[in-house]
């Protein structure tokens, strides 16, 4: 049941070849991926041999192989995870009931809709990535960003599957719908906000994959406790995926903190304008990146208080991070949270709802991990003697999405008028001279065991290889 059929042209361990109509409704769904993929996958790779990883297992041991691949000919497939003998929902009105392997009539429009939101965040970070192949500062990065980008493309049929398997011809219309939608498009944008941002450069790419993959992993954890049993074991295999993309990020971001420390060494100074005239990032212009990757990701939690969240938790659709870990009844009828509001011009905690808050008890989830991944980023810092330490702003800061969308909020929590705000947006966020500083860095270092000189290479390579090694072949 779990091996994965490799003779297929889908590879999958749902037995597709059992189920025609299926196969040939997927195989004809391929083509137009695939030119999707030529048309806004990474630009020009198409020769290019990649040293990456397939799943070809969905154990937790030796799940991956890893060759030499041309993207267009990535397998891409089908994985869902193990199913759980006699696996029973876990929260919500129908906790203790076996879960589903169809779709409830009642909730139909509910779990398209939530997997309809997850698959097209899929695509569009794979077209907001598209030119970051023309300068990686490494072959090592090179090929991270490449097997990032396979992988989304996974996690795009992943849904893709579940909409043509369990929601007929409206499935079918929302998998085409994927491929017609696109980042930054102003008729047709992805539908979340932080997927229609650009993403011009390495360091956007490593705190994009630092702070919103982390989103990836927290709402994917959230849908794998979901009742509907083939999302949830979609979204669990997903998450083994998505721990090298938050890697990525977090190492990739350590990696320029530890250069740039290294460059303040030598010139002797933590002076922004020198460490960038010495070739470096400066921390400030660190920090700014932070604040608005933060602020972006933050905002796809949705509201802090939402019907919408209640009603997937109660009706058993969408769970919270490691809801077996919580010790409650799992059914939050009468349980309350205290969550950060807005009061005029102050900010106040206030009990709520624990059900109406279930975005916001995410988000919490999400904002001690980002804490955790800060701190390993300030021990740098720590290690070479620097006083700098990066902070995540208050959660308020540039949100544009639920109730601080509409007063301005300082990174440190007050809400600000529009003066101040305008004051100091420049030192709070990035801007265009920075962009443009970040920009002029970008050049392609693709020379085996060579790096760019704004980023220190990483501890190791992939798979037990060295650093220096030729992880993309451009033939
Ligand atoms: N942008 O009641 P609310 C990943 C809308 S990332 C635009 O709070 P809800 C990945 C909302 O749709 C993970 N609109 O909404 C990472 C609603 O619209 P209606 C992606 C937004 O439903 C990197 C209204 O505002 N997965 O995998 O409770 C690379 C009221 O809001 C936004 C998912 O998101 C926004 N940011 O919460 C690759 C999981 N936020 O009803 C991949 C599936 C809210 O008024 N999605 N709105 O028309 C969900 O669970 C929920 O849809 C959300 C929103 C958590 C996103
Ligand atoms: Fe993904
Ligand atoms: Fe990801």
């Amino acid at each position: 049941m779990t091996s994965i059929n490799y003779s297929e042209r889908i590879p999958n361990n749902v037995d597709l070849s059992e189920n025609r109509r299926l196969q040939r409704a997927l195989e004809s769904w391929l083509p137009n991926y695939l030119s999707w993929w030529d048309e806004l996958g990474p630009e020009g790779t198409s020769a290019y041999d990649v040293y990456l990883r397939t799943a070809i297992d969905v154990s937790s041991d030796g799940w991956a192989h890893f060759d030499y691949v041309k993207m267009p000919e990535y397998r891409w497939g089908i994985f869902l995870a193990e199913p759980v003998p006699d696996r029973r929902i876990g929260f919500g009105d129908h906790k203790g009931e076996p879960v589903w392997q169809d779709v409830p009539g009642e909730y139909r429009a509910s779990l398209r809709r939530l997997i309809v939101t997850q698959g097209d965040t899929e695509p569009a970070s794979v077209e907001q990535q598209r030119l970051l192949g023309l300068t990686a500062p490494s072959l090592y990065d090179l090929r991270n960003l490449f097997q990032i980008n396979v992988e989304e493309g996974r996690h795009l049929w992943a849904m893709v599957y579940l909409l043509h398997a369990h929601f007929g011809r409206d499935g079918r219309e929302e998998a085409e719908a994927m491929l017609e939608r696109h980042s930054g498009d102003p008729d047709r944008p992805r539908i979340l906000g932080a997927f229609n941002e650009p993403t011009p450069d390495w360091l956007t790419m490593f705190m994009f994959a630092f702070f919103t993959d982390r989103d990836g992993k927290y709402q994917l954890a959230s849908l794998a406790e979901s009742a509907f049993d083939p999302l949830a074991r979609t979204c669990q295999f997903m998450l083994t995926e998505e721990a090298h993309h938050m890697f990525v990020g977090e190492s990739g971001v350590m990696r320029i903190v530890k250069r740039t420390c290294e460059i303040m060494d030598e010139i002797g100074s933590e002076e922004p304008e020198r460490v960038r005239a010495a070739g470096g990032i400066d921390l400030q212009t660190m920090q700014r990146w932070i604040n608005f990757h933060y602020s972006v990701s933050l905002d796809l939690f949705g509201q802090e208080l939402s019907t919408n969240a209640a009603n997937y938790y109660t009706q058993s659709l969408k769970g919270r991070f490691h809801e077996s870990r919580i010790d409650d009844d799992h059914r939050l009828v009468d349980s309350t949270m205290w969550i950060p509001m807005l009061d005029g011009e102050e900010i106040v905690e206030r009990e709520q709802p624990a059900l109406n808050a279930v975005n916001e008890k995410l988000r919490q989830d999400y904002i001690d991990d980002c804490q955790r991944g800060l701190n390993r980023w300030n021990k740098v810092l720590e290690k070479h003697g620097y006083q700098f330490r990066f902070a995540l702003p208050h959660r308020g800061f540039h949100r544009a999405i639920g109730q601080f969308a509409d007063v301005r909020v300082s990174p440190e929590g007050n809400v600000v008028g529009e003066a101040e705000w305008t004051r100091h947006a420049d030192t709070w966020l990035p801007t265009e001279s920075d962009r443009q500083f970040v920009r002029s860095l970008m050049k392609p270092c693709y020379e085996v065991g060579k790096i760019a000189g704004w980023i220190a290479p990483p501890t190791r390579g992939i798979h037990g290889n060295p650093f220096a090694f030729d992880y993309v072949r451009f033939n």
